[in-house]
């Protein structure tokens, strides 16, 4: 007679797992229901470790330890990306743990040596290996008939379990919570799948698509999709200018014209905003791929995914972009940024958006290194030479900077901060966003002094904008949310943590405040108006901010899929809510939610499918050259 004890491998590590699940989404939910626990994450672990179960019986023992072992680093891989980003991360994406890595300070703070226990069994179970009459190989397996009952009950269960929470299958994390976290992984694996068949089935993609799918009733507007001959406004004010564009690491729209105490955060940025063109409701896109997704949407007027990071689901595609389109406007193009391009899988993704050069760490040294690599100031000023050089080469460019100093967690050397903050934000995380951004803005200064001095500034169309939020207002706590409060004068919300500057300096244009809502989405295009550059046989999604009087962009990976910003405001998939984005107050859409929802929906599809058929570059590596 078979028995089935916990001596039997497959019993024993279900068990453990759902040991290790229980401390998870205690850490993760703070659920310490037991039963609860049980009941959602013991039936996809009968299935996974049935993999271990059925492999042959020569090597069973280490099939099972390699599978737990795969299981606990997973398990990690959440924690730590839960801590850092506040979601659970997706089986496609589990390689950006990474990146947590590389936030070096950051992964300080969040490990704690208690995940260890996490691989406390693997070492015990790996050490009775070595002892002979060990208890596992004394015990027997289950026997055809009762495993094969086992999984079916488990199949039911877990199939039960995602039925009965399908409602919240939008919101990955609180469908983990809900439905199990090993259940909503699976889930995940067949919804990928359903989706890359759909992308398959999808043909050309076309602008007039993207047109159709995004019409909004009634919109007279956007003359330039509509055939009309009439010439957009600013059309080629900025023709055959350089251009200038600088991506603000984690910086966000409140930070402009604040003052603390009498002080201004950001002087110059403020100065400069007097004569510019200044987008008061431009929002963050961005997905899993952070800073490198804020790239990849400003250069190509795409959105980015569901999940994972575009720099690392399509490393080999060739990608129509800014640098492509102004390389037939006679521009070269550059790229600076002070970490290694390694790093987001930079090299590929620049390759891909087709610079002719990146300067990265390399050639910036680290000499002054300031958070993450070498700090602004330092990335400002040895670029400055290759413009220099450029202009007097009589080439026109588009030189494109990503900032990294003002980087999570903010903690900067005192001797490089001149602010002064009152005592209560001193030393909290805000406190120290603010001084970072501070020092942002002063290499910004001496940036700008700099290219005036070099006779740049009046050929030069500058542009500034924020690649995500610095403060993630899901994850505040009561006292950094106080703290916020007393010096915005309003509550911290997630609006206001997706609303980042962009301002667009352009030489002999007045300052303008454009009220337009609009993402990152819609950078390219309003920029090839400006510089007189025609659009229409590329595929774009964003819309041109300066002609068009109506929007609808999407917002994904951060909020539930179908959720998005209009004109009036953020609409959350989820709850089906819509809040204003000035006044925050709830509002229905006209014509309700479903149509809009839909349109959105619809218009992500053509994206993901317009990506996924994109060709990929002929020559796959760094076809640009290395700055040096
Ligand atoms: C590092 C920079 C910062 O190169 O991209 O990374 P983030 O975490 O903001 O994506
Ligand atoms: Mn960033």
């Amino acid at each position: 007679m078979r028995r089935l004890t916990w001596t039997n491998q497959y019993v024993f590590f279900t068990l453990i797992s759902v040991l290790k699940l229980y401390l998870v989404r205690i850490i993760l939910y703070k659920d310490y229901n037991v039963m609860r626990a049980v009941g959602l994450e013991l039936a996809p672990l009968l299935l996974l470790y049935s993999v271990a179960e059925v492999a042959g019986r020569k090597f069973k023992s280490i099939i099972y330890l390699a599978v737990s072992f795969l299981f606990s680093s997973i398990l990690l891989a959440l924690i730590l990306y839960y801590e850092q980003f506040g979601r659970i991360i997706n089986y496609e994406s589990i390689y950006l743990i990474s990146y947590v890595g590389h936030v070096q300070a950051s992964l300080k703070e969040l490990f704690s040596y208690w995940y260890l226990v996490f691989y406390l069994d693997l070492v015990v179970v790996f050490l009775l290996l070595f002892v002979k009459r060990h208890p596992f190989r004394s015990a027997s397996g289950l026997g055809v008939v009762k495993f094969v009952a086992l999984l079916f009950v488990a199949l039911l269960l877990s199939g039960f379990n995602i039925y009965e929470h399908r409602a919240s299958r939008i919101n990955i994390t609180q469908f983990a919570q809900a439905a199990g976290i090993m259940n909503a992984e699976g889930v995940q694996v067949y919804h990928e799948l359903k989706q890359s068949w759909a992308a398959g089935h999808v043909g050309t993609v076309t602008q007039s698509d993207i047109e159709a799918c995004r019409r909004i009733d009634g919109d007279e507007a956007q003359p330039r999709w509509k055939g009309i001959s009439t010439e957009p406004r600013f059309f080629g004010s900025a023709r055959g200018k350089n251009l200038i564009v600088v991506q603000l690491e984690s910086f966000q729209n409140f930070l402009l014209g604040l003052k603390v105490e009498g002080q201004e955060i950001t002087p110059n940025l403020n100065r400069l905003a007097q004569g510019s063109l200044v987008f008061s409701h431009f929002y963050s896109q961005i997905g899993q791929g952070n800073t490198s997704d804020a790239e990849f949407i400003f250069n190509t007027s795409l959105y980015p995914l569901e999940n994972g990071a575009i720099s690392s689901s399509y490393p080999n595609k060739d990608f129509p972009s800014l640098p492509k389109v102004l390389r037939e406007h006679g521009y070269a193009s550059f790229t600076f940024h002070g970490n290694d391009l390694s790093f987001w899988n930079r090299k590929e993704l620049y390759a891909g958006l087709g610079y002719d050069r990146a300067y990265d760490k390399q050639f910036f040294g680290e000499e002054e290194t300031l958070g993450m690599g070498p700090s602004d100031q330092v990335l400002f000023r040895k670029a400055l030479p290759v413009l220099t050089e450029a202009q007097r080469q009589g080439q026109t460019f588009y030189a494109n900077f990503i900032t990294l100093t003002c980087h999570h967690p903010y903690i900067l050397p005192p001797e490089r901060l001149d602010l002064t903050l009152p005592k209560e934000i001193e030393g909290t995380l805000t406190g120290n966003y603010l001084k970072s951004s501070h020092y942002v803005d002063e290499a910004i200064g001496e940036f700008i002094e700099g290219l005036k001095q070099a006779g740049l500034w009046a050929d030069s169309v500058m542009v500034f904008y924020g690649d995500h939020f610095g403060l993630n207002a899901w994850k505040l706590d009561k006292g950094e949310e106080k703290i916020l409060q007393k010096i915005l004068g309003r509550s911290y919300d997630e609006i206001e943590m997706f609303h980042i500057p962009l301002l667009i300096r352009v030489p002999g244009l007045l300052g303008e405040v454009v009220t337009q809502s609009g993402g990152q989405v819609d950078a390219l295009p309003t920029l090839a108006n400006l510089l007189g550059v025609n659009l229409a046989d590329q595929v774009h999604f964003g819309v041109d901010l300066l002609n068009a009087r109506q929007n609808i962009f999407p917002l994904r990976f951060y909020f539930p899929e179908g959720s998005f910003i209009n004109d009036e405001g953020l609409f959350r998939a989820d709850s089906k809510k819509a809040r204003k984005l000035e006044t925050r107050d709830e509002f229905e859409l006209p014509g309700g939610y479903q149509s809009e929802e839909k349109k959105v929906h619809d218009l992500m599809y053509l994206s993901d499918a317009y990506l996924r058929n994109l060709p990929e570059r002929s020559k796959v590596g760094d076809v640009f050259m290395r700055g040096s």
